[in-house]
Parts: C-alpha cells; structure tokens; sequence
C-alpha cells in the first residue's frame, strides 16, 4: 500500500464487502437489531462512534439495498467505495448480479437517494466525510503523520495512552509530566527518588542503602529493542469476524475502534516488540518478552517504529520518530525490516515500481549513517532479508476468501483479482495469477536479500556492529507443518498477505535462535539478579 492513510479508506470496502451475507433473515445478534446506545457503545468517544459507523453500515437501509438481490459489488460502486474509471474494466468481487448490471445499479442508486442514513457516505469514499468520525479521523491523521504518539504531555516521545502511536507501540511513559523520564534511559542518579527509565526498578535497599538499580542492573549490559518495519512488523491484522456473516454481531466489533487507532495494527501482539500473552496460543514469545526475561532491568525498553506500506524507500519521512539518545540511553538492537513494500504494490503494472538493488544499496546507507549518528555506542543493528512470496499464491489461491465460505463462490483468485482490478492490492506482483511476474518478484525480492548481505559484511560503523538475517519463512513454514499444521494457516485470512500472530512468533524464534547461537554479545547476558527484581517488584508496573 502506497500511503498509510489509504490502507484505512479500504477498511470501509472490507467491511461492505459481507454485505451481501448479512441480508439473509436478521439473527438475534444482528447489528441490525442492536439499538446503538447498547452497553457495548457507552465507553470512550471512539468506541461509540465506531460502534455508531457499524450500525449506519449495517443498518436496514443496506439490508433492504441488499435484500432486492443487489449484492455487495453492488453496494460498493453505489456508495463509490469502488471506483470504476472511464476505459476501465469493472471490478466486481462476486459473479455479476442476474439483472443487467447498469439497471441494477440504478436501481441501487435510487434506493439511496431515498435514504437519509446513506446520505453521508453517498458523496465520497472517504469515511472521515461522516460528521460524527470527523474529530476522530484527524487524531488519527496526525498520529500516523508523524508516528509519535498523539497523546503526549512531556513531548519524550514515550505515552500513557495505548493507541494513536502509545504505549502499545514504545514503552509506557511512568512519568508523563517529565521528559527526562522514559524508558530505555541510563538511570539518573541510580533511581534513588525516582524511576527515570520506567524499568519499575527504583529506590533504595533500606537493609544496605544501596539503590536498587545499582545492586540489581550495574553491569547487566541493559539495551531496548527498536523495530523499523513495516505493517508486517507492526502486525497489520483486519480480524475475520469483522467481516464474516455468520460470526458477526457487535461483540465481533468491540475491539475494532483500537485497531483503527492503531492504524489497523497490533504490535502489542507482534513479534518484535509485542507484550501482551498471543492471542492464537502460541508458546513463542516476542523479540521483547525474551530480552525482557534475559534482564527485568529491559522491562517496557521497547519501541516499534513500523508504518503500513513502509520501504526502504520511504522510511526516511518517519524514522525521526526514532527515540533514542546517543548519550543519555541504554545501547538498542535495531531489526531493520522493510520486508515486502520494495518489490510489492498495486500498480497494474507492478514492475517499473519496484525499488532496484542500486536505489535499496544507497536508501540503506543513509538509513545506517542517520543510525550511527543517533544510537548509543554499543548497539547492534540486524538487517532482515526479503521472503520468497510465491507461497501466497501457491497456498491460498484454490482456497475459499472468508467471505466465500458461505456460498462457495469467492476464492482467493478471485479476491486477488479483484484487489488488482480496483489497484488497492497490497502486492499485486505476488498475488497475481501471472506465474511469471510472481517469479520476477521473487528475483527482484532475492537480488535486494543479497544488496543488504553485502552491505552487511563490508561496511562499518562506529556506534553499532551489523549482521544480515534471512527471512526464512520457508524453516517457519516446515516448523509449522511438524506440529501439524498446514501452510495456509500462516496468512492473514482477510487480507491473503500478511504473516499471522503466528508466523511473527514463529518468526520472531527462529531469529532470536540465530542470534543467540552466531552472535550471542547481540543479546547481552542473563541477569542473575532477575529473581531479587521479581522479589522486590513484582511486576514492575506492568506495561
Ligand atoms: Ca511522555
Ligand atoms: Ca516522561
Ligand atoms: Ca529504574
């Protein structure tokens, strides 16, 4: 995806395209029943709003759009969510409607005009048009310009609010009054009067009236962890009950207002920086939550600096968002991940689009001398390599969409096309039923692997030492078949695209193995203070 911004003006499309589904009889759970100042809509502002969006969405005036037999391509060229220009062919998701499909259509729009809920979205694709989502939409516009958090009082880059850019993507500001207090700093004055790097270590020992930092993390070699990825490594995640019918109910929404604060991603689960227990059940545990474990004295040293459609391109225009003090903090491992956006977008012709391994040599240059210039000395940064794509293809394309489940109708060939079609696919050059451009990108994807390589064992820094990481989703994929899974399981359901809460994990261990078995200074030593900490305290406040 070619702006972040743009990835949220799809959302409306993901969520219109079940449409045709939920016109069957309304169950008891139908949105449709559910009065929008339910119990479930009462709390926060978005929360209510968004809840308010879903009801309008999913209100009977679409189900009586839909029940006329006008399904959800339909709904969406009525309400201009898809687009068709002049020359262009028409996209269409579902086979075409019985009746001729311009009648249908004005048939469609006549029904709208009538009616007085749709008339908002009638003129623009741009869901923020809706009054009641203006206030909202511009926080989040702000949030994600400049990918700091919105809400912070101190302006230390560090927050005590989970989305918009918080805590659920940096560590937990634990003074938001002070900006020389947030995590990941060298401690201020031992931490005597006050936990200035938010490890929750701070204090006095009153039985020898040393300090608590001192005795528990001098010489521990404390570092943070900091991610420059993209909606991979931020996890971009759009969760099927959102958009399949026969699970849908508003309880399904409930946590879709914080993923639309997060810009539809859950790096709070994800495999860098998450610290949150998996959803999916999953034993692995993130980059964080081990390093964590190693030392206490790293709690909440996290930061996930990831932007949907992120490349190596583009990183420039947010990695000032970085926050690290070359004097003041902790040394930082820095995983460099810019793992698809280089060689994926939506054009219809992918090709020209494609960042050459001359461009990615000379971007990542600048990144690494922008790094020196920035981290502690002492840090270590990891470049991560590009997969192999073609197994979106070849493992989902004869499987059915969730939204196709139902009927049987709609595979995901089918959803790819359409994607592409609409020129909204987040790689077109993958997920493509042209075998040849698939095999391109994966040459092109190999070559840019291969420029980072050599980047990494012939250049030097002062500041941080460098290595190169395969992407080995392949190792990952066979890892997942031993326990009995099966490849597919692998992908984001929604979007056919992105790893799942799975695969980063999964991911996520087989770098740490490497590490810890090549480069194990990368990771520092255990911290044989860990149970004293856990003694004295506890949590540590948590994240
Ligand atoms: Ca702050
Ligand atoms: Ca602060
Ligand atoms: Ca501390």
């Amino acid at each position: 995806m070619k702006s972040p911004w743009n990835i949220l003006l799809v959302t409306p499309l993901f969520l219109l395209l079940p449409l045709r589904t939920s016109a069957s009889p309304a169950s008891d759970d139908s949105p449709s029943t559910r009065n929008p100042n339910g119990h479930t809509c009462l709390e926060k502002l978005f929360l209510k709003t968004t809840c308010y969006l879903v009801i309008e969405m999913f209100g009977p005036d679409i189900i009586k759009l839909l029940s006329t037999d006008m399904n959800a391509d339909v709904v969406c060229h009525t309400l201009k969510f898809c687009k068709q220009d002049p020359g262009q062919p028409l996209c269409h998701l579902y086979p075409l409607p019985k009746e001729a499909w311009k009648f249908t259509l004005e048939k469609a729009r006549q029904i709208v005009k009538k009616s007085p809920a749709l008339k908002y979205s009638r003129s623009s694709a741009d869901i923020c048009s809706l009054p009641f989502l203006a206030k909202i939409c511009q926080k989040i516009k702000l949030a994600i310009k400049n990918s700091v958090p919105f809400k912070d009082v101190d302006s230390d880059k560090y927050s005590v609010f989970p989305t918009l850019r918080g805590y659920h993507w940096r560590g937990r500001d634990c003074n938001d009054s002070n900006k020389m207090a947030y995590p990941g700093r060298r401690p201020d004055n031992w931490d005597v009067h006050e936990d200035s790097n938010c490890n929750g270590i701070w204090g006095v020992d009153p039985k020898d009236g040393i300090p608590y930092e001192k005795k528990f993390c001098e010489g521990s070699q404390p570092r943070g962890i900091i991610l420059l990825g993209d909606s991979a490594g931020a996890h971009f995640h759009i969760s099927p009950e959102w958009i399949t019918a026969s699970q849908m109910s508003l309880k399904s929404f409930v946590n879709l207002p914080t993923a639309l604060t997060n810009e539809l991603n859950w790096p709070q689960i994800s495999g860098a920086t998450g610290f949150l227990d998996s959803i999916s059940g999953i034993k692995e545990k993130s980059i964080y939550l081990r390093l964590r474990k190693r030392n206490h004295c790293n709690h909440r040293d996290y930061q996930n600096i990831s932007r949907n459609g992120a490349s190596s391109q583009n990183l420039d225009r947010f990695i000032e968002s970085l926050s690290r003090d070359p004097l003041l903090d902790h040394p930082a491992i820095i995983i460099y991940a810019m793992i698809g956006n280089d060689v994926c977008n939506g054009k219809a012709d992918p090709v020209p689009e494609m960042t050459t391994p001359k461009k990615l040599y000379s971007s990542v240059m600048k990144t690494l001398k922008y790094l020196n210039s920035h981290l502690p000395n002492g840090s270590h940064v990891i470049l991560y390599g590009l997969p192999n794509g073609t197994f979106l293809w070849d493992n989902l394309h004869n499987r059915y969409y969730p939204l196709g489940q139902l009927n049987k109708d709609v595979t995901y060939a089918h959803f790819y096309s359409f994607l592409n079609c609409l020129q909204v696919s987040p790689c077109h050059s993958w997920m493509s039923s042209n075998k040849t451009l698939r095999n391109l990108t994966s040459e092109r994807a190999k070559q840019l692997s291969n420029t980072l390589k050599n980047i990494a064992t012939s250049q030097k820094f002062t500041n941080f030492d460098l290595f190169y990481a395969d992407f080995d989703f392949q190792e990952v994929t066979e890892e997942w078949q031993k326990r009995g899974g099966e490849p597919w399981q692998l992908i984001e359901p929604v979007d056919g695209f992105h790893p799942n809460e799975v695969a980063l994990l999964l991911l996520a261990d087989r770098l740490w193995k490497k590490v810890e078995l090549h480069w194990p200074q990368v990771l520092g030593k255990e911290n044989p203070f860990n149970p004293q900490i856990e003694q004295v305290f506890g949590d540590q406040g948590g994240h």
